[in-house]
C-alpha cells in the first residue's frame, strides 16, 4: 500500500509539471485530490487496516496529500504569472510611433465673410442687429413698401408657415423691426443672417442663403455717404485699388435705388473670364430709404433720411475664393471645407 501511494504521488506530480494552463491543472486537482480520486479512497479504506497500522497510514496518505497540494498551489502561481506576462506582451504598445494628428477646424468660408464684413462696419460705429428667421408678412413685405399684391413679391415668393407667418426673404425686416423701436433714433446697424426663397437650387440658386444688409439713419444722409461706404467695403473685400461704379436700379424699399459694380479684381478692367470681359463685377444693391419706409417705422422723412444696402454673403465668397457652385457651401463636404485654413492675419 506504501508503494501505491508513493506511485500515485509521482503520478500526480509529473502530471502537474506537465500541465500547461489553469484547466488542466484543474483537471488534476480533481483527478488526485477530488472526492472520487484515489487518495480519498485511500483514506476510505482506513478502516479496514489494523489499529497499529492506522495513524502510520493515515500520516503518509496525508503528507502526500499535502505535498501534492503544495505543487498544485506553486503551478497554479507560475502559471498564472506567465498568463500575466503573456497578456502584458499582447498588448504592448511601441509609444515611438508618431501621434495621431489631431486635426484642427477653421471657419466655414461664409462665416469668414460675414465676419469680415462685420470687423468693418464694426470699425465705423455699426452695431450689428438680429432678428428672427420666421417672419410676419408685415416686417418682411408691407413695412418694406411691398403691400399685398405688389408685383415686386413675385421675385420673393418663399416658404409660408401662415398666411401671415413665413420664412424672410430678406434681413431687411430686422432693419424694419429696428426702425419702429428707435422710433426717430438716428441707427446704424448691419443684418447678417439666413435668408430664404423659393427657388429651385443649382450651381448659382440656394432656396437659403446668408445676406448681410446695412442701414444708416439720420439727419442729412445723402447719397455720397453711401458712395463712401460701398467704396470702403469694395475696398476692404476685394483689394484697395478697387474702383467702384453705381448704376440705377429698382428695388420697392430705396429711392433712387443702384447696383454697384467694382472694377474686376482678376484683370483690373481690362476684361476677362471673371468679369465676362465687361471689366466690372456686380457685388450688391443699394439705395436712399424710401419715405414710405421711414414714414411707417415712425420716422419723419422730411427730417431724416436714410441709406440702406444688401449683400449675398454667398456672391462674395464665390467670387474672392473662385467656387464655382453655391450647393459647396451647404454639403459639408470636408474636402470643400478644409480649403478655407486661414493663413493670414
Ligand atoms: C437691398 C438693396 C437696397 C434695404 C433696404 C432696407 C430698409 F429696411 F432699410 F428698407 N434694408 N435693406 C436694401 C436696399 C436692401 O438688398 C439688395
Amino acid at each position: 500500500m506504501e508503494q501505491q501511494l508513493k506511485q500515485l504521488e509521482q503520478e500526480a506530480l509529473a502530471k502537474l509539471q506537465a500541465a500547461s494552463n489553469l484547466k488542466e491543472l484543474n483537471d488534476v486537482r480533481v483527478a488526485y485530490l477530488g472526492k472520487k480520486g484515489p487518495i480519498t479512497d485511500l483514506l476510505k479504506g482506513m478502516g479496514k487496516l489494523s489499529p497499529e497500522e492506522r495513524p502510520k497510514m493515515g500520516a503518509l496518505v496525508n503528507a502526500v496529500r499535502e505535498n501534492v497540494t503544495a505543487q498544485l498551489e506553486e503551478r497554479i502561481t507560475i502559471l498564472e504569472e506567465q498568463a500575466i506576462l503573456e497578456q502584458l506582451e499582447k498588448e504592448s504598445i511601441d509609444v515611438t510611433l508618431p501621434g495621431r494628428k489631431v486635426r484642427q477646424g477653421n471657419r466655414h468660408p461664409l462665416t469668414r465673410v460675414v465676419e469680415e464684413i462685420e470687423d468693418l462696419f464694426v470699425s465705423m460705429g455699426y452695431e450689428i442687429a438680429e432678428g428672427p428667421e420666421v417672419e410676419k408678412d408685415y416686417y418682411n413685405f408691407e413695412a418694406l413698401n411691398l403691400p399685398k399684391g405688389h408685383p415686386a413679391r413675385d421675385m420673393q415668393d418663399t416658404f409660408y408657415i401662415t398666411e401671415e407667418t413665413l420664412l424672410r426673404t430678406h434681413t431687411s425686416p430686422v432693419q424694419a423691426r429696428t426702425m419702429e423701436l428707435k422710433k426717430g433714433e438716428p441707427i446704424r446697424i448691419i443684418c447678417p443672417g439666413k435668408v430664404f426663397r423659393r427657388d429651385n437650387d443649382d450651381a448659382t440658386h440656394s432656396h437659403q442663403f446668408m445676406q448681410i444688409e446695412g442701414l444708416v439713419i439720420g439727419e442729412n444722409i445723402r447719397m455720397s455717404d453711401l458712395k463712401g461706404t460701398l467704396d470702403a467695403l469694395a475696398k476692404k473685400m476685394f483689394g484697395d485699388d478697387r474702383e467702384i461704379r453705381l448704376r440705377p436700379s429698382f428695388f420697392p424699399f430705396t429711392e433712387p435705388s443702384v447696383e454697384m459694380d467694382i472694377s474686376c479684381f482678376k484683370c483690373g478692367g481690362k476684361g476677362c473670364n471673371v468679369c465676362k470681359h465687361t471689366g466690372w463685377i456686380e457685388i450688391l444693391g443699394a439705395g436712399m430709404v424710401h419715405p414710405n419706409v421711414l414714414e411707417m417705422a415712425g420716422y419723419d422723412s422730411k427730417k431724416v433720411s436714410g441709406f440702406a444696402f444688401g449683400i449675398g454673403a454667398e456672391r462674395i465668397a464665390m467670387l474672392k475664393y473662385g467656387v464655382d457652385d453655391i450647393r459647396h457651401f451647404y454639403t459639408n463636404d470636408s474636402r470643400f471645407l478644409s480649403q478655407f485654413h486661414r493663413t493670414e492675419g
